[in-house]
């Protein structure tokens, strides 16, 4: 690693229940790959009061294990991320469904890509056995929407797997308690003219129970597009919080331009979409 690169990382998990899915979660995080590239990783499973022993159990395991006694997707995140320490955070669920395993290669690509906010394409063909038709159509369809309404160029606006620096979670306003945490976070980044860019990865089928509730989650997610859209954004700038947009550098992109002034006054920089084979994280063996 490079002198000044970032060293520590902290893997956030929000957990409901997922008792079943804990051992093999955590064995499944490639700790000692990330301790040989020169990662500190601390482990964060967030027990958003679960009622099957999950927090015990991963507490067991190893991971250091928050308390959200308040029960939401979005709940559980931000009590994880207040918690962390690490200069570079990464997400995903408990559910056995994100390949943590790319991890060495994602945290690669953002740092060595210069990018802030780096997220994940779960919606390729590739993945079609691991996500029901009707979960695959939803994604689909807000996914179209945040694009129209953000002018972002995010395919999946609901994938659960995000890597970025720390520093970047104090600059976002982030409301949504629930499920729609995972599209605001993203639109917030981009918003805010966060250089944000998109990986394909794999999606294997959930172990355990789904905690999705698809038509109710749906439709709150929708309506939260248009609320996000038409709120006026807070001035980070002006509070105590850090901000970090301009003193990242941009990496020099022919992709680069300047897109239209949705609000927050950052320059926007433009995604850096890459095609699914020229990034096969997932499926070609890439460790
Ligand atoms: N849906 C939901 N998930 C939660 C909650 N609290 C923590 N989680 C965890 O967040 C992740 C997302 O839930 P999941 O059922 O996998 O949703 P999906 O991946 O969108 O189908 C899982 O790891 C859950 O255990 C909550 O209140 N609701
Ligand atoms: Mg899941």
């Amino acid at each position: 690693m490079s002198a000044g690169a970032p060293t520590t990382l902290s893997i956030v998990i929000p957990a409901l229940n997922e008792s079943e899915n804990m051992p093999a979660l955590m064995a499944g995080l490639p700790l000692g790959e990330l301790g040989a590239l020169g990662w500190d990783v601390e482990v964060i499973v967030v027990d958003n009061a679960s009622e099957d022993g999950t927090g015990d159990l991963a507490r067991a395991l190893g991971a250091t294990v928050v308390e959200q006694p308040r029960r939401g997707y979005g709940n559980a995140y931000a009590a994880g991320f207040d918690a962390a320490r690490g200069d570079i955070i990464a997400t995903g669920d408990a559910d056995l469904t994100y390949p943590f395993d790319h991890l060495p290669d994602l945290l690669r690509e953002l740092v060595d890509g210069g990018v802030d906010f780096l997220t994940t394409d779960r919606l390729h063909r590739a993945n079609a056995a691991a996500m029901k038709t009707s979960h695959a159509i939803g994604n689909a369809v807000l996914s179209t929407v945040s694009r129209a309404l953000f002018g972002s160029a995010f395919r999946d606006s609901q994938s659960g797997m995000w890597i970025f620096r720390r520093s970047v979670w104090s600059s976002l306003d982030v409301r949504s308690p629930g499920m729609a945490f995972s599209q605001e976070i993203k639109n917030e980044a981009w918003r805010r003219g966060f250089t944000c860019r998109e990986v394909p990865i794999e999606y294997r089928p959930r172990g355990g129970v789904v905690k999705l509730n698809a038509t109710r989650d749906g439709l709150t997610n929708l309506a939260q597009l248009f609320a996000h859209r038409l709120r006026r954004p807070v001035d980070l700038a002006s509070t105590s919080q850090d901000v970090v947009s301009t003193a990242i550098p941009a990496p020099a992109s022919p992709l680069a331009s300047q897109g239209p002034s949705i609000g927050g006054g950052a320059p926007r920089r433009v995604i850096d979409l890459r095609e699914p084979q020229d990034a096969t994280l997932a499926s070609d063996g890439v460790s």
